[in-house]
């Protein structure tokens, strides 16, 4: 898949882009079908295993005491599990990656998140910049890419973002206590919510300031976060290239 200089130009301009239908529908099923078997598993177990290897979960913030607790997100699914690994591998996101990026052909999975936004109770990911976590160096080295695996809108708490704060370099990002999450301090400027539908993904500079909000909503809002590095172009970053899972 070749971008049009007009989404190039979009993604220059506003740090984000809009991919419609990047899965098939097939994939899409398997992805949710699978996604809730590893839900089902954690929560009735408090842990599940893929291949053997433990995935990380995070509760939502006061269910852990809940009996069957409400679950925030699972990471490294395709760290553990081929047929994530396979998706996350198809040529059509990798050659998007690699034009998005800074053009070499060189692409590792940095990490992947699956964040599940549950139905009335799941929480909010606070402005922030997805590099004041990873570090990659060259910023444009790296980029996420964000597939809907459920409608995601306004209400059940979509991607917000605020276009072109990508140009503003790295912001300084303060811990907020009892929490995981980074944020820049003060105001940042308007968000634009970002409503796409189940299979299209958001492909986002590593620098774009970008929430979600609260899910308000009686529907689940998944989606599986690819956090991708461009090996070729990439100079440094956290986790050393090594230890990051190389896709191409
Ligand atoms: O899905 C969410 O609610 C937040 C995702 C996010 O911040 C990211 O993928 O960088």
């Amino acid at each position: 898949m070749s971008l049009t200089p007009q989404q190039q130009a979009f993604y220059e301009n506003n740090g984000y882009l809009v991919i419609e239908n990047l899965v098939s529908r097939s994939t899409l099923e398997e992805l949710r079908g699978r996604v809730s078997e590893i839900c089902e598993e954690v929560a009735e177990r408090r842990e599940a295993a893929v291949a053997g290897k433990r995935v990380n979960s995070m509760v939502e913030p006061g269910a852990a005491t809940a009996a069957k607790p409400s679950l925030r997100k699972l990471t490294e699914l395709a760290v553990t599990d081929p047929f994530f690994r396979g998706v996350a591998s198809d040529p059509k996101i990798l050659d998007l990656v690699s034009e998005l990026s800074g053009g070499g052909r060189g692409v590792a999975l940095y990490s992947d998140q699956v964040f599940l936004k549950p139905a009335f109770c799941g929480s909010a990911k606070p402005l922030h910049q997805d590099n004041s976590y990873f570090k990659v160096a060259p910023h444009h080295a790296g980029l996420t890419c964000w597939l809907a695996l459920d409608d995601a809108t306004v209400e059940n708490g979509c991607m917000h973002y605020i276009p072109g704060s990508h140009k503003r370099g790295m912001i300084p990002h303060k811990s907020i206590p009892q929490t995981p999450h980074l944020t820049p301090d003060g105001e940042q400027g308007a968000e634009v919510a970002i409503p796409i539908p189940a299979g299209a993904a958001i492909f986002h500079h590593l620098l774009v300031l970008h929430s979600s909000k609260a899910n308000t909503s009686a529907h689940s809002r998944r989606a599986w976060a690819l956090h991708f590095a461009n090996t070729d172009t990439m100079a440094e970053a956290v986790k050393p290239a090594g230890q990051m899972l190389r896709l191409r």
